[in-house]
């Protein structure tokens, strides 16, 4: 991660998208958590946007792709003065909007974008193969371009993603068509067994190998984490990531220097153990934005090399 990036935060208070209610509190209980002044301790220059807000009234449909317009335009905003978006959610279906102000700003800079969706579903359900017909299940399908959404969704935000740019990561929900979907497409889709079998260190060197030279954008999902210790969110599925392979995840991103923007995204507050879900979304942040258990040799040279600059010998 670039460290030197000012992060520019934008809370998105929606729960339209999810057909559980209280995600719309998430960037509340991520504030409350302590996400800003995980930041300002690790050094990073911050400017808090505030929280964006559908009006209410229109339909959940409406509501979602109002958000996911200005949630574009905030990212590409952010990017293209130089700063690196962060997006505190709400429901993933913001990301439709985060995600492709990242592959505008791509588009207009000649980067490829490449995305890792960190997730216990694969959200790439479309209108017509969606069990539920929840939003939040389709912010993937809607990005990488599938021809089935409606006229409604023909933003900015539609088929501006390459799926073979795109990882799943810690899969474990995956409904019947979608995983059809899925395999047609030929997205990568690591999977809890996949993990299980040769750790998360081998499939996100694959990651950030396949990313190296463009964008990482990072899509949180924190029902990615086992129900045991990220209980507050609205789809758990058991048989999630342990607390140390989220960490794992969260130090190779941040040693990639490749994470470009971020989303973290269906923290419900309204179902937490007393704001346990939040407070681990936020540990697991503040790794990526290169939190540390111990200095590792390479960033003691780097110290080394940094102080011999500042002090050449005479
Ligand atoms: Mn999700």
């Amino acid at each position: 991660m670039n460290s030197a990036l000012r992060v520019d935060l934008y809370g998105v208070a929606t729960d339209a998208g999810a057909s559980t209610r209280g995600a719309g509190m998430g960037p509340e209980a991520l504030r409350i958590a302590g996400f800003g002044e995980m930041l300002g301790e690790l050094g990073r220059e911050i400017v808090d946007h505030g929280d964006l807000r559908a009006p209410r009234g229109k339909g959940r449909q409406a509501e979602v792709l109002a958000l996911a317009a200005e949630t574009s335009g905030k990212a590409l905003q952010s990017l293209s003065s130089g700063g690196m978006p962060v997006f505190l959610g709400g429901d993933h279906s913001l990301s439709m909007g985060t995600v492709s102000g990242a592959a505008r700003h791509c588009a207009a800079t000649g980067k490829d974008i490449h995305v890792v969706w960190i997730d216990a579903h694969a959200d790439f359900n479309t209108p017509g193969i969606s069990p539920s017909g929840n939003l939040h299940g389709m912010p993937l399908a809607l990005l990488c371009g599938e021809p089935e959404f409606g006229d409604a969704f023909g933003g900015s935000w539609r088929g501006l993603v390459d799926p073979r740019n795109v990882t799943i990561f810690g899969a474990r929900s995956i409904d019947r068509e979608e995983r059809r979907l899925l395999a047609d497409r030929g997205i990568e889709v690591v999977d809890m067994r996949e993990i299980d079998e040769l750790g998360v260190v081998a499939h996100m060197r694959e990651v950030l190998k396949r990313a190296e030279g463009g964008h990482l954008h990072v899509s949180f999902d924190v029902d990615s984490m086992d129900p045991s210790i990220a209980p507050g969110t609205g789809t758990p599925v058991p048989g999630g990531l342990t607390f140390r392979e989220g960490h794992l995840i969260m130090e190779m991103l941040h040693d990639s220097d490749l994470v470009g923007s971020l989303d973290i995204v269906e923290v419900n507050p309204y179902l937490d153990r007393g704001g346990e879900t939040a407070r681990l979304a936020v540990a697991l942040i503040s790794s990526l934005f290169g939190r540390k258990i111990m200095a590792r040799q390479a960033d003691l040279n780097q110290k080394v090399r940094a102080e011999a600059a500042l002090h050449p010998r005479p």
